[in-house]
């Protein structure tokens, strides 16, 4: 069957709210291409956004999930526990930022976890306000929509939204000029005079921002926060969902500034494909919600923490934080080079790496050229007017260089 005839077939039977970037159907995919039913080849620039870090048909990740699949597929680990779901906190707890006692509890997507931080961070301060900030991305829920920024296409026409969420501004260095301390400044200024600080049970950012644009606040500002937030007796929540896992060239980006957030959410790489999330953070914190508080059918399912565990296994033996440093540092050398007019900024960190153009309608323009050529990358941002690259941490140099041959003629024929 072609795409296009699949594609004809999804029209008819799936809703038109689900969007997708391509038009191809996969056929099937390993550490850095993908094949579709046509038989072309892409080189994933997106790597699921951001989720098969150890790529696509990752050696021990197969193995682990065969092998639990023949085991046992579910249990509930609300009702029959089992080791692996204890295993994958235990890794949690040891790979996260800071030498403190930690708990973990685990979830099936980004939404859930971020859900459940909030829901921990209320339960443990008794206060309501949940602090956000400008071009914020947290999910798709009610409750994660009203933590999002952007309306479009996230927001509009599903509210009402969750009350008691409130947003700061971010430090966005490009566009506001703010080094980190004035931004933070900026930023607790907001919270202390229209939220007041005795209100905040939690403050919730994305050490680096995906959905809203890559950014990346000026050095100072995340620590800043951390901890004006500890003096106001409130929870500092970093959602890693995207930044987590290697993926900026360390485990975790909060480690890039030294900050230990007391809860951190983490989804995506986490299990190379698999749907899992967790929450992790200090065990005064967690262990406050009374016993049977927080949990779900599929939260931890076995065959997902099976693919964490080896995913886990794959980044510590391969040095995926390395790998991650190395194709940023690739990535950034070959955009530097172009100097080209439209490129306002190349950022990122690790293999997060993104260009901010003039406006909306010439990224996409760029994203169809590469999709075109063969090059799966993604666009994001407020403004539409981002071009994301987020490839898997085992591609190959020479896959990856030709993927920059792509995109590096895709912007410099605008
Ligand atoms: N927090 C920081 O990046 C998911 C969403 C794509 P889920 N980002 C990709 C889309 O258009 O839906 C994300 C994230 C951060 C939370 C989430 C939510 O994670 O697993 O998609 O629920």
């Amino acid at each position: 069957m072609t795409s296009a005839e699949i594609h004809k077939r999804r029209v008819a039977a799936v809703a038109r709210g689900v969007g997708s970037t391509i038009s191809s159907y996969v056929d099937h995919a390993s550490g850095g291409t993908l094949t579709d039913v046509d038989g072309r080849e892409w080189i994933d620039f997106a790597a699921g956004i951001a989720v098969t870090s150890v790529g696509n048909s990752a050696p021990r990740v197969i193995e682990a999930v065969q092998r639990q699949v023949e085991r046992f597929t579910h249990t509930c680990f609300m009702v029959a526990p089992y080791e692996a779901y204890v295993a994958v906190c235990e890794q949690l707890n040891e790979l996260t930022p800071g030498a403190f006692e930690k708990r973990s509890a685990l979830f099936n997507s980004g939404a859930e976890a971020v859900e459940n931080a909030v829901k921990i961070a209320r339960y443990h301060t008794k206060r309501p306000a949940i602090v956000v900030f400008d071009h914020g991305y947290h999910g798709r829920t009610n409750l994660t929509m009203a933590l999002t920024a952007k309306n479009m296409p996230y927001k509009n026409g599903f509210g009402p939204f969750a009350p008691e969420i409130y947003r700061a501004p971010m430090s966005y260095p490009l566009r506001d000029g703010l080094d980190g301390p004035a931004a933070a400044a900026r930023a607790i200024d907001v919270i202390e005079k229209q939220v007041g600080a005795s209100n905040v049970a939690a403050v919730l950012i994305e050490p680096i921002q995906g959905e809203g644009g890559f950014v990346v606040p000026a050095p100072g500002f995340l620590p800043a926060l951390a901890e004006w937030t500890r003096e106001a007796g409130a929870v500092f929540i970093a959602d890693e969902i995207q930044t987590g896992f290697c993926r900026t060239g360390s485990w975790f980006a909060s480690s890039h500034e030294d900050v230990e957030p007391d809860l951190i959410t983490t989804a995506k790489g986490i299990a190379g494909g698999l749907p899992l999330a967790a929450v992790t953070g200090r065990a005064s914190i967690m262990d406050s919600v009374h016993a049977g508080g927080l949990g779900g059918t599929y939260g931890g399912n076995p065959i997902a923490c099976a693919a964490a565990l080896a995913s886990i296994e794959t980044m510590r033996e391969l040095d995926l934080a390395g790998a991650a440093r190395h194709i940023g540092g690739r990535i950034t050398a070959r955009l530097s080079e172009l100097d080209h007019p439209a490129i306002a900024e190349v950022r990122g960190r690790g293999a997060m790496i993104a260009v901010e153009l003039p406006d909306a309608s010439a990224t996409a323009a760029v994203a169809a050229e590469c999709h075109a050529n063969g090059l799966l990358v993604l666009t994001c941002g407020t403004y539409g007017n981002v071009l994301r690259f987020l490839p898997p941490l085992v591609m190959p140099d020479d896959v990856l260089d030709r993927g920059l041959d792509i995109l590096t003629a895709a912007l410099t024929s605008r």
